[in-house]
Formats: C-alpha cells, sequence, structure tokens
C-alpha cells in the first residue's frame, strides 16, 4: 500500500506482488518488535541496555549501598546483585561506569531535568564552587518542593539528656581497668590518630583518603557533597578523647560542609553516613550547628519519596530533588537494603524538627513491606517503587537485603521497645530466615546462604557477617524460650566468621566465603577474595563482648587490630587488600571512610567498658553512629532518669 502511493514507483516496481510485499513487511516489523522487546521487555535487560543506551543515556552517578566496585567489575556485571553497590573505591574505574541506563523519576519527569555528565570534571568543579561558597548559606535554604518541612527546630537537648539512662561517655569514657585491654584500646586509638592525621595531611575535604598515592578521592556517592571520611569520623573522634580532631572536624562541617550541592547521589549512603554522622555529632555534643546542617540535609532528601508507592528511588539529584532507580536494578526497581534502611535516621529527623514528615515516609515503607504477600515469608531483594511488588525473588541476609533486617530490631529497640510492629516483622523475617536460609556445612560451620526462588546459593557475604550482632541484641526480646537458641545462633555465625579470617593467610576475611565444592568458609573465586577494611565481622564481636562477655571475643578482635597492622597499614594510612589469601599483599590505595567510622569504633568499644555509649541508651545505625533510644514519654513529661552524680 504505501509503495503504491509513492509518485514513480509501480505496483511492480520492485518486482514484488502485493502479497510477497505483504510479508515481507510482516516479517520486518516482526523481527523489529523482537529486537525491541527484548532490548526493553524481557525481565532483567539491563546488560542488552547498557549496550544498546550508554552512548547516549549518560550517567554520573553509579553507585550504590557498599563500596563493592571492584568486585563488580571484575564480575563484568553477571547479575544484577553484582552490579549493586557500584560505588567507585577506585576513581579510574567511575568512568566505567558512567554508562548505565537511567530512569527518570516518574512524579519529577517534569521538572527541568540537569542532566550532568562528566564525573570527576564536575566534581571538581562542584568542589572548586563548595569551597567558594560561604556553608552557611546552607542553613538558609529549603528545596521547593518540601518548602517548610523543618518548621521546629526547640528540640530541647537538656531534658533529651535528662532521659538518657547513663551518661553517654560513662564513668571514665568506658576506660577498662584491665590494663593488656587498655593498652589494646590505646592501640587502636592510635590506628584511629594516624588514619586520620594522613587523611588530613593527604586528603582533607574530600571524601576518602588515597594512602599509596597520598590524594584524595570523591568519587560519585554522595552527590557532590564532600568530606565522608570528616562527618563519619566526628563521633568516632569524640568518643576516643581526640578533642583537637574533633575540633578539626567540627570546624570544617561548619564552615566547608556545602549542602547546596546538585549532584545525584545514593539516597542511602548519604542518609547513613552524613546523616547519620551528624545526628550522633549532635546526640553526642549538643553543637546546634550539627542539628541544622542535618535538617537541611534531611529535607533535601524528602523528594526521593515522590513515588506511586511511597517507596523512595535510590538516586537523588541533592539539588533538583530528580530521583532514578539504579541503572543496573532490575527493571527500575529499589533496593531492599536501601529503602529499608532508612528508619532510624527518619524517626530522629522527625524527634528533632518536631515535624512527622519523615516518619511517615517510613512508617509508609513499612506499612507496604508489611502487607505485601512474601514468599515463605522472605522479603526479596528487589521491590518496584511503581507497583510496589517483587520484582526478583533473589534474598540475601547480605549485600542487597542485610541492612533492612538490623533496621527492624534496631528500630524496635530504638523505640524503647514500643514499636511492637518492627518487632513483630523482624522475629517473623528470623523465623523464615532460619527456616530458608540458616545453613550447616558438612564442618558443622553455621552459615547464612542465599536464596533464589528457592534455590539455595551456599555463599556468604562479608556484609552478612553483622547478622552475628544482629541476632544477639534481638536475643532478649524474643519468645524467652528461644533466647538460648539466639545467643547459640549469633554465637555460631560469628564463630563462622572468624574462621572465614582464621582460614586465610593475612588472617583477613574475604568478601565472599563459600561452602560448596568442598570449601568450608573459603572464597573460591579470584574476585572474591579482596578486603576493603570492612567492619561486619568486628561489630559482630563488639555486641558479641556486650551481651556474654566471652574473652574469646577480645582475643580475635585483637587478632583482627594485628592483621590489619600488618597488612593494611601503609606509609599514609590504611588500605584494603586484594588478595587476603596472598602472603604478599597488594594493596587498593583506599581508606573508606566506614573503616573510621565503624571498623575503628567497634574495636574501641570493644576493648572499653559497657558503660562507654550503653545499649540501654543507643542504638548504632549501620554505619556505627549512635543514635540515642527515644523515650517519648521522658522526653513529653517532666521525666528524666539521668544520674547526675557519674561523670559525662
Ligand atoms: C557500610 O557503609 C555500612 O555498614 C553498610 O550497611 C554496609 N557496607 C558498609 C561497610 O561494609
Amino acid at each position: 500500500m504505501v509503495f503504491r502511493k509513492l509518485p514513480g514507483v509501480s505496483a511492480s516496481g520492485m518486482g514484488l506482488r502485493l502479497s510477497q510485499k505483504f510479508v515481507f513487511l510482516l516479517f520486518l516489523s516482526g523481527l523489529v518488535t523482537l529486537c525491541f522487546g527484548a532490548l526493553f521487555f524481557l525481565p532483567d535487560s539491563v546488560r542488552l541496555k547498557r549496550i544498546f543506551l550508554s552512548k547516549t543515556e549518560s550517567q554520573p552517578v553509579t553507585v550504590g549501598s557498599e563500596n563493592d566496585v571492584r568486585e563488580h567489575l571484575k564480575k563484568g556485571a553477571k547479575d544484577p546483585e553484582h552490579l549493586r553497590g557500584i560505588t567507585s573505591a577506585k576513581g579510574e574505574t567511575s568512568t566505567k561506569l558512567k554508562a548505565l541506563s537511567r530512569k527518570p523519576s516518574v512524579t519529577n519527569e517534569a521538572k527541568t531535568d540537569k542532566k550532568v555528565a562528566g564525573g570527576e570534571a564536575l566534581e571538581d568543579m562542584m568542589l572548586s564552587r563548595s569551597k567558594t561558597e560561604s556553608a552557611s548559606k546552607d542553613e538558609k535554604v529549603t528545596s521547593s518542593s518540601n518548602q517548610g518541612a523543618n518548621t521546629d527546630t526547640s528540640f530541647d537537648y537538656n531534658k533529651f539528656k535528662k532521659c538518657l539512662l547513663k551518661p553517654p561517655l560513662g564513668i571514665e569514657h568506658g576506660k577498662p581497668s584491665d590494663p593488656q585491654t587498655l593498652q589494646r584500646r590505646e592501640k587502636v586509638k592510635e590506628m584511629m590518630k594516624f588514619a586520620w592525621d594522613n587523611y588530613k595531611s593527604f586528603a582533607w575535604g574530600k571524601n576518602e583518603l588515597r594512602p599509596l598515592t597520598r590524594n584524595g578521592h570523591i568519587g560519585n556517592m554522595f552527590g557532590g557533597l564532600r568530606g565522608a571520611s570528616i562527618v563519619d569520623s566526628l563521633d568516632t573522634l569524640y568518643i576516643m578523647g581526640l578533642m583537637d580532631e574533633y575540633n578539626d572536624a567540627k570546624e570544617w562541617v561548619e564552615t566547608s560542609l556545602d549542602l547546596n550541592s546538585n549532584g545525584e547521589a545514593s539516597l542511602f549512603e548519604v542518609n547513613i553516613r552524613y546523616v547519620g554522622g551528624l545526628l550522633s555529632a549532635y546526640y553526642l555534643t549538643g553543637e546546634e550547628m550539627f542539628k541544622r546542617k542535618v535538617m537541611v540535609l534531611g529535607e533535601k532528601l524528602l523528594p526521593a519519596f515522590n513515588t506511586p508507592t511511597g517507596i523512595p528511588r535510590g538516586v537523588i539529584n541533592l539539588g533538583s530533588g530528580t530521583s532514578w532507580s539504579w541503572g543496573w536494578a532490575s527493571a527500575g526497581s529499589s533496593i531492599l537494603a536501601e529503602f529499608g534502611t532508612l528508619h532510624l535516621e527518619f524517626v530522629h529527623l522527625s524527634e528533632l524538627s518536631n515535624n512527622g514528615i519523615y516518619t511517615e515516609k517510613v512508617m509508609n515503607i513499612r506499612k507496604l513491606l508489611n502487607k505485601i504477600e512474601k514468599p515463605h515469608g522472605l522479603y526479596p531483594n528487589f521491590l518496584s517503587p511503581v507497583s510496589g511488588n517483587w520484582v526478583q525473588h533473589h534474598v540475601s541476609i547480605g549485600g542487597l537485603g542485610d541492612s533492612f533486617y538490623e533496621y527492624l530490631i534496631k528500630s524496635y529497640l530504638m523505640s524503647d521497645k514500643t514499636d511492637e510492629e518492627a518487632k513483630t516483622m523482624y522475629y517473623s523475617a528470623l523465623e523464615a530466615i532460619e527456616a530458608n536460609l540458616v545453613q550447616k556445612s558438612p564442618g558443622g560451620l553455621t552459615y547464612m546462604a542465599e536464596w533464589r526462588g528457592g534455590i539455595l546459593d551456599h555463599k556468604m557475604g562479608h556484609l552478612a557477617c553483622f547478622s552475628g550482632g544482629m541476632v544477639v541484641i534481638g536475643a532478649d526480646d524474643g519468645a524467652p524460650e528461644k533466647r538460648q537458641h539466639y545467643l547459640d545462633l549469633a554465637a555460631e555465625i560469628t564463630h563462622t566468621c572468624h574462621e572465614s579470617y582464621s582460614r586465610s593467610a593475612t588472617k583477613l576475611g574475604p568478601e565472599a566465603f563459600r561452602f560448596d565444592g568442598g570449601a568450608e568458609a573459603t572464597a573460591t573465586r579470584l574476585s572474591d577474595r579482596y578486603y576493603i577494611l570492612r567492619p561486619e565481622v568486628i561489630e559482630s564481636y563488639m555486641y558479641m563482648w556486650r551481651l556474654t562477655h566471652d574473652p574469646k571475643y577480645r582475643e580475635w578482635g585483637w587478632e583482627a587490630v594485628e592483621a590489619l597492622e600488618q597488612h593494611c597499614r601503609v606509609e599514609a594510612g590504611f588500605s584494603g587488600i586484594r588478595d587476603v589469601y596472598a602472603q604478599t599483599v597488594s594493596h587498593d590505595n583506599m581508606q573508606q571512610s566506614f573503616f573510621l567510622s565503624e571498623t575503628l569504633k567497634y574495636l574501641y568499644l570493644l576493648f572499653s567498658d559497657d558503660d562507654l555509649l550503653p545499649l540501654e541508651d543507643w542504638v548504632f545505625n549501620t554505619e556505627a553512629h549512635p543514635l540515642p533510644v527515644v523515650r517519648k514519654s521522658c522526653l513529653q513529661g517532666e521525666g528524666g532518669t539521668h544520674d547526675k552524680t557519674t561523670s559525662e
């Protein structure tokens, strides 16, 4: 038909009959549909999209929840799980990642999307801008979409302090009486000072230190925000009594932490590191400046929740409020460990601002997760923020799932044990995890496998090693008859994670270890052998110590100190290593900010008395920033439980 209408072309002009043309056209259109179908409509077509879309759609932000880029790159993006946390711990890799597809937020499509590609160049440009603009300007800015979210800043800090059961820093800053433990604690403090001093000398104001090349790393996780290591270190420096260093950090936050960035950030990472870090700094010190800063930042995160379901997307432009799902996440989904790890911080944002909007946002997530049907009672890692349905049936207590479970029990504890919904969800989830994921290896090691639509992958990630600590802090509040069982389970998991360390040449644990093909808590793949100064195993030692006082946990912590000193300490800081099984280590040239915020803090607490940040009063967010238990009745009444005879 089309040909007939073309002037100068007869019906037989191509030597084909009408019926032949019709068949040919039908074939052609079928072929085209097939190609585009494969590209856009088949599930998990991310790899194809990357091939086709990389040149036309820029992706300045390519980060997820962890600094796992090496693994993801090495694995060649074989599956979506491995594309999580594409944060470049190494700046040179970030450019490779900028080609991932991105989808504009449904609700923000109308907005002018100031898409700017250009990674480091942009970052440098923004860095120079941040240097010249006064940081105090941040405090006057509110994002247009949520103007007025932070209306009341009259939080009564003195009253809050009176509602704590014990002084935050204990009688004598948690100083242990036993000389050996004290000596070990001093060693950890020295490590913190060393890590900090080198960061200050070579990377001040950047996000992380590159200790081998002695320069700073910015990366693309925090949407143009700077000083991640500073914000992450505030509370660690403070509790260690490194006051000159703390004061330098505080001054930098006050004068140079520019919140007017216009970059695209991981909602999760900004929340756990910056929001968490500033909240803790405020609660520990009472410095109003930290509160003002965190309220400005908190408000900038709210537009990420403007989705049909209220489940936030993973990436947000802190300037425009536009949000995206990660290009690597199946079918534009949001990640359980990301949208499920906001609760603690958002509840505190509401507390400080006397504005319920933050709590509303996270309670809405909670409501959806509580209501939705769960396969075998398990929570898969990918959920559509549009339909509110699971996108894949992959379940993991490690990467992609981890801190969602942690935040359930911690929400309950932080609510002064009043949040019954969180409690019920936590213990039901744990029951499902035990029924479906917890395994015993032939050698008798207990581990948490991963679950893919009913099929078990007998692998445990380093990230999943936080779960020893999680299970032990919840041991007392489940069914009384299960208390001992939970204590045993926590001890067994922590033991397995310790085995993953002690079975390596360096005595540091790999990123993931397996229990199949003859393996028992060892990495079988080259790409799983790295250690990037992660805290999870030490975190579990710390909780196990606090709740059992079994001295072996302090011994295991000390083994880790010795291994860190021997293999990760370099001339200008601490570095991750590429292969924990190699006798001669190769360094990755990155001192992660969570090393200062988590690894060293948990070690310090492990060698301190229990009255330093007592667990009755404080809950640690997933970046180890302590947040206080919210005692509503005390805060709203005249109450006050603080024993003033003890020192601060
Ligand atoms: C930290 O940023 C947090 O602990 C997060 O929950 C998981 N990954 C890193 C540390 O490994």
